[in-house]
């Protein structure tokens, strides 16, 4: 039996993000990959690349999740990009009617191209609304300051703090992302479930983000988890898959480039 993972993502049309990168993560690590778009993100080529957003229809939402967890059995669910208040309520609404034994949150906080009050709105909602349905939570450095309440981050100990703090605060588990924004010579990722504290590491693959990094690690936790894997196993495959994905980038024509999952294997 292939297992199924859902993800309730936007769709970034160029592939390199979004619900495009999560089927592709999760095809890749052998699961059934089903989808709920959220939101259209087309980038502007005429703009810098700015994001033009539209959000999707909350009852189209609802629609979709009603469909796709009639059709499957579905108990793995990774949440992406929501990007407005009203999708948060319409997704919180959802995830409330059944119930999923994991749900991985990738608490994407601010899109560029969304106006700032905007964009607050939606970061309350998201914390109020979201992060108490959350099992596991994938926050990279700005939302693991976002959501620890820290000034700042900047050492693998004050990560480690901003994760025990947001595992405390919203009773979920943390796999909180260093990145290429904490200094050294690699690339730390902390995972805390409330018992255990364990440090990911791998060389930092150059000093640039590489678009969709952040969706695949939290798709490759879901499909993970979906198999029946542990949280912490989860968390390691999926840095493999990035490091891999990073590794396999695809470059083109914007001025970022873009993961690549297909070249993995476990
Ligand atoms: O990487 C964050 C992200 C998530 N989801 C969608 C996006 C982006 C960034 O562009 O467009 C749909």
């Amino acid at each position: 039996m292939t297992h199924i993972a859902l993800t309730i993502a936007g769709s970034e049309t160029t592939g390199g993000a979004g619900a495009q990168t999560d089927l592709k993560t999760f095809h890749q690590l052998g699961t059934f990959g089903t989808a709920a778009l959220t939101c259209i993100v087309s980038f502007d080529p005429k703009n810098d690349w700015g994001h033009r957003f539209v959000p999707v229809e909350p009852q189209v939402i609802a629609d979709q999740i009603e469909a796709t967890t009639a059709v499957h059995d579905i108990d793995t669910v990774k949440i992406g990009m929501l990007g407005t208040p009203a999708t948060i309520d319409a997704v919180a609404a959802s995830l409330a009617e059944r119930s999923f034994t994991n749900v991985v949150l990738d608490p994407v906080l601010i899109c560029k191209g969304q106006e700032p009050g905007a964009a607050l709105d939606t970061d309350n909602a998201l914390k109020e609304k979201m992060l108490p349905l959350a099992t596991f939570v994938t926050p990279n450095h700005f939302e693991a300051l976002a959501l620890s309440g820290m000034e700042s981050i900047e050492s693998v100990a004050e990560l480690t703090e901003a994760a025990k703090r947001i595992h405390d605060t919203y009773d979920v588990i943390v796999l909180a992302k260093g990145g290429v924004v904490l200094e050294g010579e690699d690339a730390v990722d902390v995972f805390y479930d409330g018992d255990q504290t364990v440090e990911l590491r791998s060389p930092k693959i150059g000093q640039e983000r590489v678009s969709g990094a952040g969706c695949t690690l939290a798709a490759a936790v879901t499909a993970e988890l979906a198999k029946g894997a542990t949280p912490l196993e989860a968390a390691r495959v999926a840095k493999d898959v990035v490091v891999s994905s990073i590794e396999n980038r695809q470059g083109g024509h914007a001025p970022f480039e873009a993961v690549y999952q297909g070249n993995y294997r476990a």
